[in-house]
């Protein structure tokens, strides 16, 4: 063996000795497309820095992601949005490739919205029969005679025009291209009084800068998801709405207790409120500021919360 081999042989050995410490792999962690997220990756990549982990961002879409976590190419999921994304987690979790490693403080809700002036044009909101009945109001070029529902990007939500066919309504779903095109548009509307239903959430920044509500359909049931004889449309299934009391939780790779055991212990004890994740959003879309930035002001903000973490 000559010395050269030797030499990086024993970086190899050196490596995988402080592996056992500190893994040598960073932890991968996806960005997706709202700013909660967004800021909370960093938030989360942060902390795990602090503890000596190594991290590695990428860009995920946000259904894929589920698929990518089952196969170990991503490590974690820190903001698994019931409403959303409930059906692709719960189905690699049922698989045993993803582990439901915490549940945050944080309820969610994830639904049809619209800004309160609105209630004006249409009465009977937010009673899903009586937007319904208003239908033609929401129209645009593109969805008339049919009303319009400006849903989120397509990776957040596959079921809105399940939903419209299920309760047979008269809407369209057209998908805006981000999160920003979504606020573009309410503002726009807004800014004109001109009726507008789209998909919002919360917690979310919108809450401190638009009045509005929730469409109110039938009552979620899981089962409404899966058997189509459920709810009143006995043919289809997602004759519902979402949950009004959705989970917020973080989902790791199998492998990543092994992987990474001290990562793990404090990714477990991590836990965000409905204040933490409004404030993220807040820090990005209101406050304007860069994701790392907002992460930082976040952690000095809350320097007791996320210490304990880490014990
Ligand atoms: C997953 N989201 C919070 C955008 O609904």
């Amino acid at each position: 063996m000559n010395g050269l081999l030797r030499a990086s042989l024993g970086t190899v050995l050196a490596a995988s000795v402080a592996g056992s410490v500190h893994a040598a792999d960073p932890v991968k962690i996806p960005i997706h497309n709202w700013s909660s997220q967004i800021v909370g990756a960093q938030i989360v990549g942060k902390i795990l820095n602090q503890a000596g982990f190594e991290t590695e961002f990428i860009s995920s879409d946000s259904q894929v992601v589920y698929t990518s976590m089952c196969e170990g190419d991503i490590h974690l999921v820190h903001e698994v949005w019931q409403g959303a994304f409930g059906v692709a987690f719960e189905k690699v979790v049922s698989e045993g490739c993803v582990i439901d490693a915490a549940t945050h403080d944080a309820k969610t809700r994830e639904e049809w919205w619209y800004p309160k002036y609105v209630e004006e044009q249409c009465p009977g909101l937010p009673d899903w029969e009586a937007l319904n009945k208003c239908a033609e109001m929401f129209a645009t070029p593109e969805s008339k005679p049919k009303g319009r529902f400006l849903a989120g990007p397509v990776d957040w939500l596959k079921n809105d025009q399940e939903r419209v066919d299920g309760l047979k309504m008269d809407f369209e779903v057209v998908n805006a291209g981000s999160a920003a095109a979504l606020w573009a548009e309410l503002d726009s509307a807004s800014r004109r009084n001109a009726p507008i239903v789209l998909f919002n959430w919360t917690p979310n920044f919108i809450e401190a800068v638009y009045e509005g509500a929730f469409i109110e359909f039938p009552e979620y049931h899981k089962e409404c998801r899966e058997d189509p004889s459920w709810g009143m449309n006995p043919d289809l299934a997602y004759d519902c709405g979402n949950p009004k009391d959705g989970y917020l939780k973080i989902g790791v790779w199998k492998g990543f207790p092994e992987s990474h055991p001290g990562a793990y212990e404090i990714v477990r004890k991590m836990n965000f409120t409905n204040l933490d994740i409004a404030v993220m959003a807040k820090l990005a879309d209101i406050d304007g500021m860069e994701p790392e930035d907002a992460a930082d002001k976040w952690l000095a903000d809350n320097e007791a919360k996320w210490k304990a973490w880490m014990n």
